[in-house]
């Protein structure tokens, strides 16, 4: 089936240490169901998917799934270009994967398009649900770090599909948001071409709202 029209196309990255589930969120939003492919990410690979935002708006949102391991680093870093969102997952099981959130944060500063619009994702909650005691990271703590380096927060389970679409849709909202506020004035075009994709490949939809009513 030919996609529907669209208004923008954006490119997202998920971005994390190795093993906290970037895989598993993506598939689970993209497919609805866990990967069939088990295993660590090689590089990068992406999936797109057209959304009727809850606010309006649609979207072709291009999302990059990259590899953990420090191994493809140079790889994954070089996707960050054109990204207008970001998910930094961590796993709340497992205290390392959140304190290295701030060295992925440095690395988007570095590499990424400034104005990128960031979640901070702790996923695998439903781990901590059946033994609290399993929990490394408290929900307090990551919202108030969320806060204070304004990220958006939300916690997640890929594998009981918990808060998952939420936590996408969210993300591409406000992109979609502020994109578009900022694209009203003259003055911010030149940004626009830089942080938006115009799809080459298909005429400009003049129709924002063709599936959202
Ligand atoms: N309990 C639980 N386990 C999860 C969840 N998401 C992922 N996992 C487990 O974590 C493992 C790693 O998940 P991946 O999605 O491959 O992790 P990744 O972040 O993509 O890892 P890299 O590709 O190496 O960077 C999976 O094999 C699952 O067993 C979740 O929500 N809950
Ligand atoms: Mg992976």
């Amino acid at each position: 089936m030919a996609d529907p029209e669209y208004d923008y196309l954006l490119k997202i990255i998920l971005i994390g240490d190795a093993g906290v589930g970037k895989t598993f969120l993506l598939s689970r939003y993209i497919n609805e169901e866990l990967p069939r492919k088990k295993g660590p990410t090689i590089g990068v690979e992406f999936a797109t998917k057209s959304i009727c935002l809850a606010n309006g708006g649609v979207v072709k949102a291009q999302i990059w799934d990259t590899a953990g391991t420090e191994r493809f680093k140079a790889i994954t870093s070089a996707h960050y270009r054109k990204s207008v969102g970001a998910l930094v997952v961590y796993d709340v099981t497992v205290r390392d994967t959140f304190l290295h959130v701030k060295k992925w944060l440095d690395e988007l500063r570095e590499h990424g398009e400034p104005g990128i619009v960031v979640t901070l994702v702790g996923n695998k909650v439903d781990l901590v649900k059946d033994d609290p005691s399993l929990r490394q990271v408290t929900t307090e703590e990551a919202q108030k770090f969320a806060t204070k380096n304004d990220l958006l927060f939300e916690e997640s389970s890929a594998i009981e599909d918990i808060n998952v679409k939420l936590i996408f849709e969210n993300l591409l909202q406000k992109v979609y948001d502020v994109k578009s506020s900022e694209f009203t004035d003259e003055k911010y075009n030149e940004k626009k071409k830089r942080l938006v994709y115009q799809d080459p490949s298909k005429p400009q939809s003049k129709d924002s709202s063709s599936c959202c009513n």
